[in-house]
């Protein structure tokens, strides 16, 4: 099966400006800013982990047009269900930038959406969320409204049984819900090419008699338009797609991965070449008056709103400790009880 990749603006900012209808100025600058602002707050969140001060991140760099390009075509009455590489998009969509150093900084306050924002907390275990997304899809559908489900995962949720599950369901009931996957090559140290004999991964959408597209996922334009075509699609049609993003996970996997033992700097190289954020600051400098005197101040602003973050995330009174034992069970059992009681006698705030 040959796929063609739907791409709007490449490497050099260059962009068909008849691809990019809908898309106002404003936008591109909110994109642009959302982008950033994700880089930003992921290199922040990086140097505090090595510092001990954040626990393990999945770092978000070279996938910011991914992110946020997923995101913005969003309604507030859409379902927005992320893995947990996704925080550009959370960005996006509202959630602060305090509750997700808190999230990452292991506190489980910071896994808390706020009520007004349909996202629901990110999702470790891989692929099993798009069984969510299908099942708030379907409740929607059973209830007459108009919200769509738009649900992330990385190209390693395609290895899973629930991503083909959720796929097949969704086909045959006509669930409103835009699969989208992040293809950013690898799943750990196993890359793409390992977990799959298929070219691409749109394309085993065909298995289900879906709609597979794939796109330049280091192209904002591209996937922004995507995702929009396809979110008003099901919104109108109740038809699901799936959409694989092809990007690059430039970082290591985690704070705990070293991917200098799987992958060689060239490659590196390589994809730095298609930088999401670079090709659309070529484009807004070469058609809509950026300089390096606008983007000096945009990251010196986007700088404040990180470290204030960060203060704000610091400031938060600590759990006591014993609140990991709670919320699991309504009757704690006794070896829980016992283990709980040992925690607070060690922890000094009294024994049992
Ligand atoms: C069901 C399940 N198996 C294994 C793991 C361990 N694990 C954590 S992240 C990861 C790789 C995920 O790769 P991918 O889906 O491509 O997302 P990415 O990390 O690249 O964003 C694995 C195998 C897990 N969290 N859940």
């Amino acid at each position: 099966m040959k796929l063609k990749m739907v791409q709007i603006l490449d490497e050099k900012g260059n962009c068909d400006e008849k691809a990019i209808d809908g898309i106002s100025e404003e936008l591109m600058f909110k994109m642009y800013r959302l982008m950033n602002l994700a880089r930003l707050w992921n290199d922040k969140a990086l140097s505090l982990q090595r510092q001990g001060r954040m626990g393990t991140l999945a770092s978000v760099r070279g996938q910011e047009a991914s992110n946020v390009g997923m995101a913005l075509p969003l309604q507030p009455e859409d379902w927005f269900v992320p893995a947990f590489r996704e925080y550009g998009a959370l960005f996006a969509l509202g959630v602060p930038l305090k509750d997700q150093y808190l999230y990452w900084g292991g506190d489980e306050r910071g896994a808390r959406i706020a009520d007004d924002l349909k996202i629901t907390p990110a999702c470790i275990t891989i692929g099993a969320h798009l069984i969510h997304a299908v099942g708030i899809a379907m409740a929607a559908k059973i209830r007459g409204e108009k919200s769509v489900v738009l649900s992330s995962s990385g190209d390693g949720s395609t290895s899973q049984g629930d991503f083909h599950e959720a796929l097949n369901f969704s086909a045959v009931y006509e669930a409103p819900v835009v699969f989208v996957i992040q293809n950013n090559h690898w799943a750990i140290s196993l890359p793409v090419e390992k977990q799959t004999k298929t070219k691409t991964l749109a394309e085993k959408a065909a298995a289900y008699a879906l709609e597979g597209v794939l796109v330049d996922g280091n192209d904002v334009f591209a996937v922004y338009q995507t995702v929009r075509k396809y979110v008003e699609r099901a919104r109108e049609k109740s038809q699901p797609v799936l959409i694989e993003l092809v990007t690059y996970r430039m970082g290591d996997h985690t704070t705990a991965d070293d991917a200098s033992r799987y992958r060689t700097p060239e490659i590196i190289k390589e994809w730095e070449k298609k930088d999401p954020i670079e090709r659309l600051k070529k484009y807004l400098t070469k058609n809509h008056g950026w300089s390096e005197a606008k983007e000096k101040k945009l990251i010196e602003e986007l700088t404040r709103e990180v470290e204030t973050a960060v203060k704000e995330y610091e400031n938060v009174e600590p759990l006591e400790p014993t609140h990991l034992f709670r919320h699991m069970y309504h009757e704690m059992p006794w070896h829980i009880s016992e283990q709980m009681a040992e925690v607070k006698e060690f922890s000094g705030l009294g024994g049992k």
